[in-house]
């Protein structure tokens, strides 16, 4: 602002003091000329101001440190203690106005300063004001006294309050929990990283998150706005207008699927019984599961179909099993206990290897149906037991033979009171004499 501007500036507010004076000194201002009054004094320390972009004064005082000041209005002049009247972005300023009960003014004085304390605080002779704020806005800031009547030397009485640019790092978002939320909103998220300052806001895809706290400087907590379904970015921004983005990092999924039938109800625990499972909600792409083994060939036909051949059943006797479906975005729904395994006919199908030398102890994998846990099980080959016999699943046995001259054999698998047998199933056979060079 040029000097001369000032200095009519400062003449005029001379002038309505001289005016002020000139009356009864218990005369108030009318409410109108008492707002001309503090919009001339605004513009006044305006023009001695020169600051960064105002920000607000946060709802909670996180303050980076406290900082306290005497300033002691008199006639003249202020006084303040201690010097420099300097502060770091961030600090809680607490300044205590006082009047000395002498200072020769009938009305005391007043403190009104640029951007902190806009409508001035009024402090009779011999009081003292506390006025406390956060200095949230960088830059130099010009004060005067507001009290127009306080004497002719009045417009000497000014002064510039300065607070230090702080810059602070920029803020990283880390992770937020849950990674999950309804469509409608409403999802209580934690969200984890560093440098977050009082007064951030949070942003998910663009829509700004509801009741956001700023629980330190590595954690928010927030409330999820409504979004149409899908991966959206999540932003905290700090009040300095540094942002953080964790990209696709929240899902608003569709709804969970449900199961409200799966049928047939019954089928082998060999698996690959053709079901049809009926329910809502299934997304392309979802997958089920029987107990804890995963079907096959699933196709979801529609939102409310799904086909599919079951996979093994189990081993032991729980024979009844959870039904699951999960959609791609990973919400489930399941049926329990919605289909149940049956144990069919004990077979033997095959083995493998089916022939081994003499002589040497060998592990073999017996392939049939009917295998389970449920009851005790033996193998026999050519009449000898196996040792080490297991039920890996309900069509695999896992036996080893101990060493056995050259012969052949049944196999026989015994569970609980029923046996099945393979015919001649495994046979010890010396191996072929070497080769010698074939002659033409
Ligand atoms: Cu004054």
């Amino acid at each position: 602002m040029p000097r001369a501007i000032i200095t009519a500036v400062a003449l005029l507010f001379v002038a309505i003091g001289a005016v002020a004076q000139e009356h009864d000194q218990s005369m108030t201002m009318t409410p109108l000329a008492q707002e001309e009054h503090l919009t001339h004094l605004r513009e006044l320390v305006a023009s001695m101001s020169s600051h960064g972009p105002v920000i607000p004064q946060p709802d909670s005082v996180g303050a980076a440190a406290a900082k306290n000041f005497t300033v002691t209005a008199k006639s003249f002049n202020f006084s303040i203690s201690p010097t420099p009247f300097t502060v770091n972005q961030g600090d809680l300023v607490t300044i205590t106005l006082t009047v000395p009960s002498n200072d020769p003014s009938t009305v005391g004085h007043g403190l009104l300063m640029e951007t902190y304390i806009l409508n001035g605080v009024d402090c009779p002779k011999g009081q003292s004001k506390q006025i406390q704020f956060t200095a949230t806005t960088f830059g130099t800031f010009g004060f005067v006294c507001d009290i127009p009547d306080c004497g002719s030397g009045h417009s000497l009485m000014s002064g510039n309050f300065t607070v230090v640019k702080v810059a602070n790092p920029a803020p990283t978002v880390s992770s937020i929990a849950p990674t999950t939320g309804s469509q409608a909103g409403g999802t209580a998220v934690t969200i984890t990283g560093t440098g977050f300052l009082t007064g951030a806001t949070v942003k998910f895809g663009g829509t700004s998150a509801t009741n956001v706290s700023v629980v330190s400087a590595t954690s928010i907590t927030a409330t999820t706005p409504a979004h149409a379904a899908g991966k959206v970015d999540v932003v905290v921004t700090n009040s300095d207008s540094q942002s953080a983005t964790l990209a696709q990092s929240f899902t608003y999924a569709l709804p969970a699927p449900t199961i409200s039938d799966v049928s047939p109800a019954t089928g082998p625990t060999t698996g690959l019984t053709p079901v049809t499972i009926t329910g809502t909600n299934f997304q392309s792409g979802a997958t089920v599961t029987f107990g804890t083994r995963p079907a096959t060939d699933v196709t979801v036909v529609s939102a409310t179909s799904i086909t599919a051949l079951t996979p093994l059943g189990p081993t032991s006797e729980q024979l009844a099993v959870n039904v699951v479906v999960t959609n791609p975005d990973a919400t489930t729904g399941t049926a329990n206990n919605a289909f149940t395994y049956t144990v069919p006919a004990l077979t033997v199908v095959s083995v493998t290897p089916n022939l081994a030398v003499p002589n040497a102890p060998i592990t073999i994998a017996i392939f049939g149906a009917g295998f389970t846990s449920a009851v005790s099980s033996s193998v026999t080959v050519a009449g000898v037991a196996a040792t080490n016999v297991q039920v890996i699943d309900p069509v695999t046995i896992l036996a080893t033979l101990p060493s056995h001259a050259v012969g052949r054999g049944d196999v026989v698998v015994t569970i609980g009171g029923t046996s099945a047998t393979l015919t001649n199933g495994f046979s010890w056979q010396n191996p072929p004499p070497k080769r010698r060079a074939v002659k033409h």
